[in-house]
């Protein structure tokens, strides 16, 4: 045996793992390709959450008895193990949960773009930016009078290094830049780019939504100042999101939300401030979903986070070289490399992207169509919108040939 194929995953066993794999459709295999959306549970995360509720559930931080304090440990652990998984060697104090990428990003914004941000500020983004950062810091930015900037991409569907470094400037308040781009697949050089902000003395905000679930990420080793992922999309449950933050930042900022959980004195006139990460974290937190997100993440690592990374990247290398054979598929992003990631972003030239993924689905073919929540970069592009195949741990080549064969269907249907 190769020594590629000595560290190549066991997908068979892998599959073994995710019952919902086994479904059909009108007697055809669900082929489960919409993995950046969100990717599918294993059972052991199923079963974390299950056995939370069967046996420990109560509310965290507020009860003396027994089940409150088992629970309150529980959630704290949770803190610690997805905080050592992206290497906040802080631990639980620089790891906030929220719901999803999407709060973690609002949360930052409002607590520190209203507080921050002035007329003559600049907030740097990038033309690939998802609706989650695109559109959270426009507001701020209106709200605020400071200005949206936007690191353009070449015609290869990379960030154009030599405009990043004409857009960084002493102006520059703040970057917000996504690790991973979910409609190219771009992997960006996200520590260039800190190390870019902070010569500027500028932030620097990552968006790992797209990053996390597939490849090791260490924060520290970026020296990203914040950064944000999901657990949906990392084996994990939906209703969950993670917010790092540098300690000393965090500890600076004042709360997004106010409420319970997150005080340490409260009276009529004024109210203080818990520790860390729990004065950003007020009332009844996601308790199951981190107890579903701390297994997700040994899960992940059981098998190995450089693995995943080299099994999605032969998957998408795959995918792109067997649709870019076929003469009349256009291909967004990079050519399969080491920057490019484990998705495939096309248009079949005859067929709109959301024509040909409802013939997939006649295919038990889950892909995904339309903006992606990337307007700005399909303008870009000069589409209105694009068909998706996301690959994941459980992913074969043979699913791959099975997405080829469901196009050259949606050809000849609409020949
Ligand atoms: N992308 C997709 O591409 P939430 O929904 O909050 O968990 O994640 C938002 C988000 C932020 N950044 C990036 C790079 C993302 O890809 C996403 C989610 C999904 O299919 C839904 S648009």
């Amino acid at each position: 045996m190769s020594q590629q194929n000595a560290d190549a995953l066991d997908v068979e066993r892998i599959r073994g793992e995710f019952p919902i794999l086994e479904r059909e459709f009108e007697g055809q295999r669900l082929v489960y390709l919409d993995n950046a959306a969100t990717t599918q549970t294993p059972e052991v995360v199923v079963e974390a959450m299950s056995d939370y509720y069967r046996e420990t559930n109560a509310n965290v931080h507020r009860g003396i008895h027994q089940l409150s304090q088992e629970a309150s440990i529980c959630y704290e652990e949770a803190h610690d193990r997805v905080a050592e998984f992206v290497g906040a060697s802080g631990g639980r104090e620089e790891l906030i949960f929220t719901k999803n990428t999407t709060e973690s990003e609002n949360l930052l914004a409002y607590a520190w773009g209203l507080r921050e941000l002035g007329p003559g500020d600049e907030v740097v983004l990038t033309e690939m930016e998802h609706h989650a950062s695109l559109v959270t810091w426009q507001q701020i930015a209106e709200r605020t009078g400071a200005t949206c900037r936007y690191i353009r991409i070449t015609d290869d569907g990379r960030l154009d290094e030599e405009h990043a470094r004409e857009c960084i400037t002493d102006e520059t308040a703040i970057v917000s830049v996504v690790h991973v781009s979910n409609t190219l697949g771009t992997v960006n050089p996200v520590a260039d780019l800190a190390a870019l902000a902070h010569d500027h003395d500028a932030l620097i905000f990552v968006d790992g939504a797209q990053a996390v679930p597939n490849r090791p990420v260490d924060v520290e080793a970026i020296d990203a100042d914040f950064y944000a992922f999901s657990g949906h999309k990392m084996a994990g449950p939906t209703g969950i999101g993670c917010l790092y933050g540098k300690k000393h930042l965090l500890e600076d900022l004042d709360p997004f939300l106010y409420g319970g959980g997150m005080i340490r004195k409260v009276t009529f006139e004024e109210s203080t401030w818990g520790d860390l990460p729990w004065k950003f974290e007020p009332g009844t937190p996601p308790i199951a979903e981190a107890v579903g997100l701390h297994a997700a993440v040994d899960y992940l690592e059981g098998i190995g986070m450089d693995r995943i990374r080299e099994h999605e990247e032969s998957l998408a290398a795959y995918a792109y070289e067997r649709l870019d054979a076929e003469g009349d598929v256009d291909l967004y992003g990079p050519e399969p490399g080491p920057d490019r990631s484990g998705l495939v972003g096309f248009n079949l030239e005859s067929v709109h992207a959301h024509d040909l993924a409802s013939i997939m689905n006649d295919h038990a073919v889950a892909i995904r169509a339309g903006d992606h929540c990337t307007q700005p970069l399909h303008d870009r592009l000069g589409v209105a919108a694009s068909a998706r195949a996301s690959f994941y741990i459980y992913n074969t080549r043979e699913e791959v040939d099975a997405l080829v064969e469901a196009i050259d269907s949606a050809r000849q249907l609409f020949a």
